[in-house]
Parts: C-alpha cells; sequence; structure tokens
C-alpha cells in the first residue's frame, strides 16, 4: 500500500514533507486537509495525530506526525542514498541541528510573525518584528560560519525543506531579505537548481499572499487555543 500524506496546501511542515516525497521520487495519496473547515480538529483526527496538527504521514498503518520526524523517516526508510539524511555522525548532526534551529526559533517566529495574524485575530508587533529579525540574523550567522551552498553542508538536506518553506512566508509578505544577504543568497539557489521541489512550496506561497490581501473568514471556528476574529 502507497504512503498517505494528510497535508494542508499553505502550510509550511505540510509543504516541506511533500517537497521530500517529491525528491525521493516517492508515490503517495494526497489527502489535503480543510483547516478552515477544522478537518484536523475531530476525534477522528486526533486518532492519526492526537496533537490535531497537520502534517500526519500514514505508512500503511504506522501514523507519525511533526513534519522533522516524518522527513527523517522518510529518507531513513524510503531514501536510495543517505545524501538528503546523511549517516555520518557529524552531518547528521548538523542536519539535526537545523531542524531543531528551525522548529524552535526560525519557523516558530516566523510563523508568529507572518502567518498567526493571517489566520487569526493576533497583530504584527514590533516584538513579533524582532524576533523574526534576530531568527535571520542567526540563519546568517550559521551560513557564513559553515560557509557551504545549503544549510547543513554542500549538498540539499531534509533541513532546507524546512527552511526553505518558513522563508517562503516571509516572501509571501514582501519581507526585505537583503540585510541577510547569506540567507537570501542560499534561498534563491534553492529556487533555481530545484525548481521542481520550488514549485511545490510556490504554489503555498501564492495562497498565502492572497490570504494577506484578504485574510480567510474563520470566524464560524471554535478553536482551543487561537482568538478567532470576528468579521466586521
Ligand atoms: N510542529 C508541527 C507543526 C504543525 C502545524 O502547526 N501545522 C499547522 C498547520 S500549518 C496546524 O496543524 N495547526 C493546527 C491548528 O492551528 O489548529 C510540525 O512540524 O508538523
Amino acid at each position: 500500500m502507497p504512503l498517505t500524506l494528510y497535508a494542508v496546501s499553505d502550510g509550511p511542515p505540510s509543504l516541506a514533507v511533500r517537497m521530500a516525497l517529491k525528491a525521493l521520487d516517492l508515490d503517495f495519496n494526497h489527502i489535503s486537509v480543510d483547516f478552515g473547515l477544522g478537518e484536523h480538529m475531530t476525534e477522528d483526527y486526533a486518532k492519526k495525530n492526537p496533537q490535531k496538527e497537520i502534517p500526519v504521514l500514514d505508512d500503511n498503518g504506522f501514523y507519525l506526525g511533526e513534519s522533522n520526524a516524518i522527513l527523517q523517516y522518510l529518507v531513513d526508510q524510503y531514501g536510495k542514498n543517505d545524501k538528503l539524511y546523511p549517516k555520518d555522525p557529524k552531518a547528521r548532526a548538523i542536519v539535526n541541528h537545523r531542524l531543531c534551529f528551525n522548529l524552535s526559533t526560525y519557523y516558530r517566529n516566523i510563523s508568529e510573525h507572518v502567518m498567526a495574524p493571517i489566520f487569526f485575530d493576533y497583530k504584527r508587533t514590533p516584538l513579533s518584528l524582532k524576533k523574526t529579525e534576530i531568527a535571520l540574523d542567526v540563519f546568517n550567522t550559521y551560513l557564513q560560519r559553515l560557509g557551504t551552498k545549503y544549510a547543513a553542508g554542500d549538498n540539499l538536506t531534509i533541513a532546507d525543506l524546512q527552511l526553505v518553506t518558513a522563508t517562503m512566508c516571509l516572501e509571501a509578505i514582501n519581507f526585505d531579505l537583503s540585510p541577510y544577504p547569506l540567507v537570501a543568497k542560499w534561498y534563491e539557489t534553492f529556487k533555481k537548481e530545484y525548481p521542481e521541489l520550488w514549485a511545490i512550496t510556490e504554489g503555498g506561497m501564492k495562497e498565502i499572499t492572497e490570504f494577506e490581501k484578504n485574510p480567510p473568514d474563520l470566524s464560524h471556528m471554535d478553536h482551543p487555543i487561537h482568538p478567532v476574529r470576528k468579521n466586521k
């Protein structure tokens, strides 16, 4: 039985997993989860992922949430080689580090600044901007110190897939990356060298750009955490 991915079309973690499936040339059933309808908040969905988050991978009854874990599993289980997720301990440690950096800091801060105010009743604030700028500055420093073409080495790895989808959120709102020249260069290199992967993420970016202009109406949603914007 092929793999099944429960994904959302504009969600960076979902887009990173879809890029990995493409890079690994794996067939999969693509189940689009409707975030606006709260399809991920049902008890049935919680059987697949008690965190009620998207994406979820189903490999023949083996359910896995958390996009970093999914990416690691896909390469370990199905990769024809270990390029996307090297087995050498030091090379792997750098990939793991960048994945943790993305989850704890980079995407977390970008998401708070860019995504949360689009979907819910949050504002972009000087603090959310500052946290985003610090995250970008740190990423720029990592690129400078390692001195490689990609985030964890000279080859593309799963860390780049996550970091690219996070950076895409910034492009979606026309955020100026020029103060972070190595981030800007790395991002453009990825687009140029992996157009078939970028096309997947670009599709999500177009949706976010559209939502930035016309925020989605989620006023019907009863979200357990996020304040829902009430339409005027
Ligand atoms: N750490 C998780 C985050 C996944 C995540 O937050 N996904 C969003 C959609 S992009 C979600 O499901 N949010 C649930 C909600 O806000 O109700 C991962 O990397 O898979």
